[in-house]
């Protein structure tokens, strides 16, 4: 689904001209500074305010309408002197396919995606050796061996189970909060209670995961190397745990911005993004624009739909900011993914996200999908920042497409036509 997107005013409207309904629940509103337009007359005219975002970049709300706004009120509303832009408050959803569950003691030997012996990648299909992100061999020359406790990563997604015995240690914990009082905003940043970090699906400070989805990216970017479960791509991080989607793995535009605001506020390094959907928005091109700013790497699924990105537009994967990085899947073989999106412009780089073994809510499970490449690259990112922490996010991905492997498989995949290496990322070859 790419319906064509029509710039119909200097003031940045755009609206989608498709009669092809793209899910969304009603509208996101960027108002002007100083405006009083969401608690005037104006707007109840067209429907009821039912959420506000105040960020950093601007002022959004969410304009709930009984039924979608006809384009002449959605002109009449764009050309409003008080808005800067009026768009669809598109619903969007987790990037991965079917969980089944592993064993409960299923070890870092069960991680293909770090280390590939050839056959631990599930019982789908025989793998290559070595074909893999090289993990172990880059875990040898890092600065701290495996990352870095100052490095921030976070997880834009349905939570992380931050009590899981592999994660409890490497999350990013606001001291304040945790040692503050229950129901007081104890450090003042405009969220009460937000220990581990936000959940905005369901406005509060306890983003615990009631779906998975999240707590397996958390465990690949970063669980802990502790003897136990499985093995991140970096044992030292701090994830930041930030909700948006709710337990049944989707949300809305209006909430990922949130999201991203709230992650630049928190000041991660990288966000790893494992979602999509809806279309082109403004909104959310300004919330990734600001991380750019705040010089913060943005890694994003590049979709399971196996179309070309470069002529089907994913989002947030496809946003054409030098701080994203689009991220496509491969195989135990080394070969695409199936179900991944792919492109030789838009795609930057490929990671393992077939039958990958991570934790989840409360136990281990293998999941696939773009979901689970992107975290991947996340955590190789954290790696390279724990080494070279004034690299900008252009530099990164730069230096991610540049020192990829190259392979006759993955030649029509991504922009590094092969593999992403920590190894040789972290080394500069
Ligand atoms: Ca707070
Ligand atoms: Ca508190
Ligand atoms: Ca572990």
């Amino acid at each position: 689904m790419n319906s064509k997107l029509l710039c119909v005013s200097l003031l940045g409207l755009f609206f989608s001209l498709s009669a092809q309904a793209t899910p969304f629940n009603g509208y996101i509103v960027k108002v002007k500074k100083g405006s009083n337009f969401l608690t005037s007359k104006a707007v109840s005219h067209y429907g009821a305010v039912t959420k506000e975002a105040e960020t950093s970049f601007g002022t959004f709300a969410r304009l709930e309408t009984s039924k979608g706004l006809s384009d002449k009120a959605m002109m009449a509303l764009a050309n409003n002197p008080e808005i800067e832009y009026i768009e669809p408050n598109y619903i969007i959803s987790i990037e991965s396919t079917k969980a089944s569950e592993a064993p409960k003691d299923a070890m870092f030997s069960k991680q293909w995606g770090l280390a590939n012996n050839g056959k631990n990648g599930g019982i789908f299909s025989s793998g290559v050796a070595g074909e893999d992100i090289n993990a172990t061999r880059a875990w040898e020359i890092t600065k701290g061996a495996t990352g870095d406790k100052t490095i921030k990563v976070a997880v834009i997604d349905t939570g992380v189970d931050y009590n899981h015995p592999d994660l409890q240690g490497q999350m990013d914990v606001n001291l304040a909060e945790l040692n503050g009082r229950p129901g007081v905003d104890d450090d003042g940043n405009g969220y009460i209670d937000d220990v581990y970090g936000y959940d905005f699906a369901n406005k509060d400070g306890n983003p615990a995961d009631g779906h998975g989805h999240g707590t397996h990216c958390a465990g690949v970017i970063g669980a802990a190397h502790n003897g136990i479960g499985v093995a991140g791509v970096m044992a030292n991080v701090k994830i930041v745990a930030i909700k948006f989607l709710s337990d049944s793995g989707s949300g809305e535009t209006i909430d990922a911005i949130a999201s991203i605001d709230y992650a630049i506020k928190r000041g991660v390094n990288v966000m790893s993004n494992s979602w999509g959907g809806g279309e082109k928005e403004q909104s959310l091109l300004d919330a990734i624009t600001a991380a750019e700013k705040a010089g913060i790497t943005f890694v994003a699924a590049a979709g399971n739909e196996s179309n070309n990105n470069d002529s089907s537009s994913t989002y947030p994967a496809n946003y054409e900011v030098s701080n994203v990085i689009s991220v496509g899947s491969y195989t135990n073989a080394g070969a695409k993914s199936s179900f991944s999106n792919y492109g030789l412009t838009t795609v930057h780089v490929t990671a393992p996200g077939s039958a990958i073994l991570s934790t989840y809510k409360g136990k281990y499970s293998n999941l696939s999908g773009t979901s689970m490449a992107a975290p991947h690259i996340s955590g190789i990112v954290g790696l390279l920042l724990s080494q070279e922490p004034n690299l900008t996010p252009a530099e990164i991905r730069e230096r991610l497409i540049r020192t990829s492997v190259q392979t006759t498989k993955l030649k029509s995949a991504s922009a590094s036509k092969g593999r992403a290496d920590a190894y040789r990322a972290l080394t500069n070859q």
